[in-house]
């Protein structure tokens, strides 16, 4: 798993009192909830300075849990699991991912069962994306894509490629490219990731009413994570992308070190392969 090798904060059977339920009784008169977390962040500074600023502090997570278990009203445990682990992930800036278990122990069922109760694993992803464009004003289209995407609370933009102009790969007989590389760390999945560029790309083409030809942009995933996936919507990694410099070249900048989890080389290592 992507936390493994993450240092943990555990938070063990936290006491919130809330609304959650599918039964309106459950709505009206409350219950408790039990909440247990682990936290995966990296403690290595906070241990060797003693400072709690470069940690995350336990009581406040503590604190913001029961806030936002009081707040808000789910049918759900699952809902509380996903929505709890979502907000935590927005709000600590030091947390990379997080196991959290909501435990009802009093599920009016009416049987004699111990306790009752949802995990959810929850973490940042990095995504690699491939951005272009080749018609119309490229470059503000491009500018538009980054900020759709920093727009979105769920992905977070952290590195920008240079853009290079390109000339056209596979049909040739169109203008020239506008391309370049974003590093993208984020909480969708891979099928969510590619619906918001879907959208993104949507939004676009849209604006300047464009109805056919060259795209105004273009959105592509090249890497997420190590994952290796192949269904009919998404194929990751991108399987020309060792065979296109116009995405190793801005990939190189942001990433040469990177390891391609199925061809095994680095890119920095395709990009010279390609170019000899
Ligand atoms: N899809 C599958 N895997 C992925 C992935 N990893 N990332 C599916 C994004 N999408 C992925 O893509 C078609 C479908 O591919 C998506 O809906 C998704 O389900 P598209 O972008 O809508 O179609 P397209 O771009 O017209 O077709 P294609 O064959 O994907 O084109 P490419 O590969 O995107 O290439 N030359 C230069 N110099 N620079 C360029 O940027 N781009 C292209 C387009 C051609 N030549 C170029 C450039
Ligand atoms: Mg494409």
């Amino acid at each position: 798993m992507e936390h493994a090798g993450w240092d943990k904060i555990r938070i063990k059977n936290l006491e919130v009192f809330g609304n959650h339920g599918v039964f309106p009784e459950e709505n009206k008169l409350g219950q408790k909830f039990l909440v247990s977390a682990v936290l995966y962040t990296d403690t290595r500074e906070a241990g060797l300075t003693d400072d709690l600023t470069k940690s995350i502090h336990y009581g406040e997570v503590s604190h913001f849990i029961t806030k936002y278990m009081r707040e808000n009203t789910y049918q759900l445990i699952e809902s509380v699991a996903e929505q709890l682990a979502r907000a935590l992930l927005l709000e600590y800036e030091r947390l990379e991912w997080i196991d959290i278990e909501i435990q009802k122990p009093w599920a009016p069922i009416g049987l004699p069962l111990e306790s009752v109760s949802v995990e959810v694993s929850r973490g940042w992803h990095r995504a690699y994306i491939a951005v272009g464009s080749n018609l119309g004003d490229k470059g503000e289209y491009i500018r538009q894509g980054i900020e759709a995407l920093q727009d979105c609370s769920d992905c977070i933009v952290e590195k920008e490629s240079a853009l290079i102009v390109t000339k056209p790969y596979g049909v040739t007989d169109q203008p020239d490219f506008l391309n370049g590389m974003l590093q993208v760390k984020t909480l969708l999945t891979p099928a969510e990731l590619l619906k918001k560029l879907n959208e993104i790309e949507l939004a676009a083409k849209r604006e300047r009413k464009i109805h056919w030809g060259p795209r105004t942009l273009d959105l592509d995933i090249i890497f997420y994570d190590d994952l290796v996936l192949d269904t009919e919507r998404l194929t990751i990694p991108h399987p020309d992308m060792q065979n296109r410099d116009f995405v190793l070249e801005p990939l190189a900048e942001l990433a040469p070190r990177y390891r391609h989890p199925v061809l095994g080389k680095t890119v920095k290592e395709l990009l010279e392969a390609l170019r000899n």
